[in-house]
């Protein structure tokens, strides 16, 4: 049947993304409701040729929906989960919120879909930089079981926004023009310079970011144990993350054997041309589904260790297609269904 949808967030980089991905991947959508802040009133985006208005998010917003995809902020999806959920509708969230909730499942289709079966209303959408990781390194988990993660990333603009992503155009363009970038988003000029992260720092040291990718691979894997540590910066990039990625395995890992698996997985597209020294690159990845993975190699200071290299669109895998996907699963093994109804079947 299909499905009465609101994107709670639609003026958005992800949202107008969602919209995008429900529209080419022939979504079944009998009704779509494009949700704001009051900013957005007036203003209106087109789905499949008919120009759509955007509303402000209002209590009554939620009747009669099934099914909202989430994406303006966390503080902005712990003000209206209850009123969904209440609603009867499922929330699939993009935002930090409830990821680390037990009763909510951090869903990743191509690694834990099973898990999406014990919903109570929301799933939540992991982190973009935990989802590319995952997609890329599952797979080979998933053969033989990885001791040590050891990740370093290379974020792009988009990752903070749609108006971050203007502010690097708008700062390159100043500083060509030979005037002081002024940033506003970001606390410091991305254009031509990168910066650590800048979410809250804990008291080891790690930032908010290295520390979603922790738990939130350990819950997506349901490894609580894994051994994993990230540092995490943001580079002057428009939409696609990049990550170097070293793994330690039990024993050792055949490069060869890694290849195959990873050419063969869900999501993944190998790139490597080793005579041309074309491996992934974020203007390759923007725009594509794919985590694109490449520059698997034998780490030379380990003899159980593998070094790789990926790159993925921020919006699309690490973003909205992760949440259309998930809502895809909800509708082919009918979980899209209220917290009541789940809870009624166990
Ligand atoms: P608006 O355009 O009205 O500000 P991005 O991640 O690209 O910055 O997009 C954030 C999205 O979340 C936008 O669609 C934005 O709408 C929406 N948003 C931000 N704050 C709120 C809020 N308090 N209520 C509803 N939507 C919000
Ligand atoms: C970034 N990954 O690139 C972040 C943004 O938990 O969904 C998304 C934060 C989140 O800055």
């Amino acid at each position: 049947n299909p499905v009465s949808i609101a994107i709670l967030g639609a003026t958005g980089a992800v949202g107008t993304e969602l919209m995008e991905l429900l529209e080419s991947r022939n979504f079944p959508v009998s009704r779509l409701k494009l949700l704001a802040s009051e900013r957005s009133v007036g203003s209106t985006l087109t789905f499949k040729g008919e120009k759509l208005p955007v509303e402000a998010v209002q209590p009554s917003s939620f009747k009669g929906i099934d099914l909202v995809l989430a994406s303006a902020g966390g503080s902005t999806s712990q003000v209206w989960a209850k009123t969904i959920v209440d609603a009867g509708a499922v929330m699939v969230d993009n935002s930090s919120a409830f990821r680390m909730e037990p009763d909510v499942p951090l869903i990743v289709p191509e690694i834990n879909p099973e898990a999406a079966a014990h919903h109570r209303g929301i799933i939540a959408n992991p982190n973009c930089t935990t989802i590319l990781l995952g997609v890329a390194i599952y797979p080979l988990h998933r053969v033989q079981p990885i001791k040590r993660i050891v990740v370093s990333t290379y974020q792009s603009a988009s990752g903070a926004g749609a108006r971050a992503m203007e502010e690097v155009k708008v700062q390159s363009q100043a500083i060509l023009d030979g005037k002081e970038p002024n940033p506003e988003i970001f606390p410091y000029p991305l254009a031509f310079n990168l910066f650590p992260h800048n979410s809250p720092l804990n008291a080891e040291g790690y930032c908010g970011e290295e520390m979603k990718m922790v738990k939130e691979t350990r819950k997506i894997f349901n490894e609580p144990d894994l051994k994993i540590t990230a540092t995490c910066v943001r580079v002057p990039v428009l939409r696609a993350h990049s990550e170097a990625v070293n793994l330690e395995f039990t024993s050792p890992f055949a490069v060869t054997k890694a290849r195959e698996i990873l050419s063969e997985a869900p999501g993944v597209k190998l790139v490597e041309d080793w005579q041309q020294n074309y491996f992934p690159m974020p203007i390759d990845a923007s725009g594509k589904d794919d985590v694109l993975v490449g520059r698997i190699r034998q780490d030379i200071s380990h003899p159980n260790g593998l070094e790789l290299w990926l790159c993925g669109d921020q919006i699309r895998k690490g973003a909205a297609l992760n949440a259309v996907q998930i809502a895809e699963l909800l509708i082919e093994k009918n979980w899209l269904k209220s917290a009541a109804a789940m809870a009624a079947v166990g």
